[in-house]
């Protein structure tokens, strides 16, 4: 697709127009109305791929690097120039306030050298008051709720009538997702903190019902102090090399939270699970690189907001899937959805981006980064191509969420690579030989995909190349193969389900996790409930997932994670029986977070090596938000 300046001018005079033609009228937290943007009228591959660039540290002692990172509210261009910029959250470095952006800088991180990372909740305006949400957050949920105080926090509070969505501060938790941590580091859901804002309403609880327990344990495990409104984490990095990733995971807010852009990526490289320099394409950016540093390994962070036409980020504001009544009349959720797909897609925090790729290979740390969409991704020669689509250019899938693959894997013709929520792959494409000026184009062909908007992800340019490719062929690459597990000494079942109406039909209320007895009988369990999995210290454990979720127009696979190990994919089966199949060919590494289908047990194995409380949960923020998410215990 070839834009001019016209179709750009054409697309901002339609943006204006919404109101003529008579889009519904939205009304946002400050007042103010606002249409819906329609995608199709948005330019794409206008805009240059944003590189994240390393993220600065604060200090670098013998003994570790120290970041200080801040979430603070900022506007960014998420849409192309000629569009009103986008109010987001984001973090940066509070050395240098030019390297806040959303997603954040990629913190880069050695094998076996710790890293400490100071998260300060800076989620307040010029004056030190604090800022509401960007997004609706739904008060009826198993929720953080500051507003219950120090003896309702972390609760779902009752109602004498529908409530409107909360606008007080925000908490903030990060997670490292896929890292190797003690629990006070691991962001729990419950140790989250408000900003320190001046007018922080009176009765509010200003921390989770977790913080100063492992504030305490933090002093006592690694020496390190929170102060007020922050947390500081020291992480061992003693795992494999690999790209992981952090984001806000406040209990029942988290949805909003990573959609505003509280997300970024958390490189590992060094140690055994690594290459020597030089073996794959590179470099990647580097802490201190020069301006014009021209970069072979880039990271993909892929989203799927909507916006109104003044450039806000969009979620509904009421439940769509049900006109109420509402809690507490009935069970129904007013702000909540199950689901919510956004209408466009970014890489990196820009909508549909163009990335100038001289004739080599490239190294790609993709995530899919999306609240809750899947994607499958392909690399095609014409954007809007009849789906599946025919590859251009293979993928070569060399790693996935806990580092390299036993051998690489090339996914050529029809076979896209598919990617649920939280799962990231290492990917390499080879663009050598191709002429200059030449278009391709990544697509999605995941479920919800819409050819031309949410089908397309992003367009590479080729361009002259400037300097030669020294780099290992894919399918020559020796990988570092990963450890093998133990045998297990357990078999454990646990349960994805759907809690329904009991008031409307076809309507739910909640997702939840749960248990499965002997005789494949399920328990529905919510956060709330006591801890049911509690693997002993030093344990290989095979856990299966049984995903009870009905098979139907709106039900997807649930995206199993849990938090503390990498896991290994073992085979998925039928739970009325059947065929048993071993891990897709790109899942044979090992994995922090895979798809449990529908009808489905997915069975994982994973080695248990430190005591404390951690969590599992489906990653769709929208499910996990919404009581699909369970504490465990290493005991
Ligand atoms: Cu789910």
């Amino acid at each position: 697709m070839k834009l001019t300046r016209r179709d750009l001018l054409r697309a901002g005079m339609i943006a204006g127009a919404g109101a003529a033609i008579g889009l519904p009228e939205l009304l946002a937290s400050d007042g103010a109305s606002a249409q819906q943007l329609d995608p199709t009228t948005i330019p794409q591959f206008v805009t240059q791929l944003f590189v994240p660039p390393a993220m600065p540290t604060a200090a670098v002692t013998r003994g570790y690097d120290r970041y200080s990172i801040g979430a603070r509210p900022f506007r960014q261009q998420v849409l192309p120039h000629g569009f009103p910029a986008t109010p987001v959250f984001g973090f940066g470095s509070t050395t240098d306030p030019r390297t806040f952006r959303a997603p954040g800088y990629t913190i880069e991180a050695t094998v076996d050298r710790q890293t400490r990372v100071t998260w300060a909740n800076q989620l307040v305006d010029a004056s030190g008051d604090y800022v509401r949400s960007l997004l609706p957050i739904d008060p009826t949920l198993h929720w953080a709720n500051p507003p219950g105080g120090t003896k309702d926090r972390d609760s779902v509070p009752v109602f004498k009538r529908t409530p409107s969505a909360y606008t007080g501060p925000v908490p903030l938790v990060v997670h490292l997702h896929g890292g190797h941590t003690y629990e006070d580091a691991d962001g729990y859901p419950e140790a989250w903190y408000l900003p320190l804002a001046r007018n922080i309403p009176k009765g509010y609880a200003t921390v989770g019902s977790s913080y100063y327990r492992f504030r305490e344990e933090a002093y006592e495990r690694a020496g390190v102090r929170w102060a007020t409104g922050m947390a500081q984490y020291a992480f061992e990095n003693d795992q494999r090399a690999t790209s992981l990733w952090y984001h806000d995971h406040s209990l029942g807010i988290a949805r909003t939270t990573v959609r505003s852009g509280l997300l970024g990526m958390y490189t590992l490289r060094g140690g055994p699970g690594d290459l020597p320099g030089g073996v794959l394409p590179g470099p990647p950016p580097r802490r201190g690189d020069r301006p014009g540093t021209r970069h072979y390994e880039i990271p993909l962070v892929i989203q799927d907001p909507a916006f109104t036409t003044d450039g806000r980020q969009y979620l509904p504001p009421v439940n769509t899937f049900s006109s109420g009544p509402y809690i507490p009349e009935t069970d129904i959720p007013p702000i909540w959805n199950g689901v919510y797909y956004g209408n466009t897609l970014t890489v990196n925090g820009n909508t549909w981006p163009n990335l100038n790729v001289e004739p080599r290979r490239y190294r790609f740390r993709v995530l899919n980064g999306c609240a809750s969409r899947p994607l499958t991704l392909k690399v095609v020669s014409h954007p809007l191509a009849s789906v599946p689509a025919e590859a251009a250019l293979p993928i070569w899938v060399i790693g996935s969420d806990g580092g390299f693959l036993p051998v690489p894997v090339e996914l050529s013709g029809k076979t896209g690579l598919p990617m649920l929520t939280a799962e990231r792959y290492d990917i390499i494409v080879d663009f050598t030989g191709l002429k200059p000026g030449t278009h391709l184009y990544l697509t999605n062909e995941g479920s919800a995909a819409t050819v031309g908007t949410t089908g397309s992800v992003m367009r590479f340019t080729v361009v002259p190349l400037r300097s030669r490719d020294t780099s290992v062929p894919p399918r020559h690459l020796d990988l570092p193969k990963p450890p093998a597990l133990r045998a297990a000494t357990k078999t454990r079942r646990v349960s994805f389900s759907e809690q329904g109406s009991s008031f409307q039909f076809n309507v739910i209320t909640q997702y939840l996790c749960g248990t499965v007895n002997s005789d494949g009988i399920p328990t529905a369990l919510g956060w709330g409930d006591p801890v049911t999995e509690n693997p002993a210290n030093g344990a290989t454990e095979v856990w299966e997932i049984w995903n009870f979720s009905p098979e139907g127009a709106a039900m997807i696979s649930h995206v199993f994670h849990i938090h503390l190990v990498q896991f290994e994919v073992l085979n998925r089966e039928s739970i009325g029986g059947g065929a048993v199949t071993g891990p897709h060919r790109w899942e044979t590494g090992r994995k922090d977070s895979c798809a449990a289908p529908t009808g489905v047990i997915t069975r994982v194995k994973a080695h248990f090596d430190h005591r404390g409380r951690f969590v599992w949960h489906c990653h769709f923020f929208d499910h996990e938000d919404n009581n699909m998410m369970r504490p465990y215990v290493v005991t």
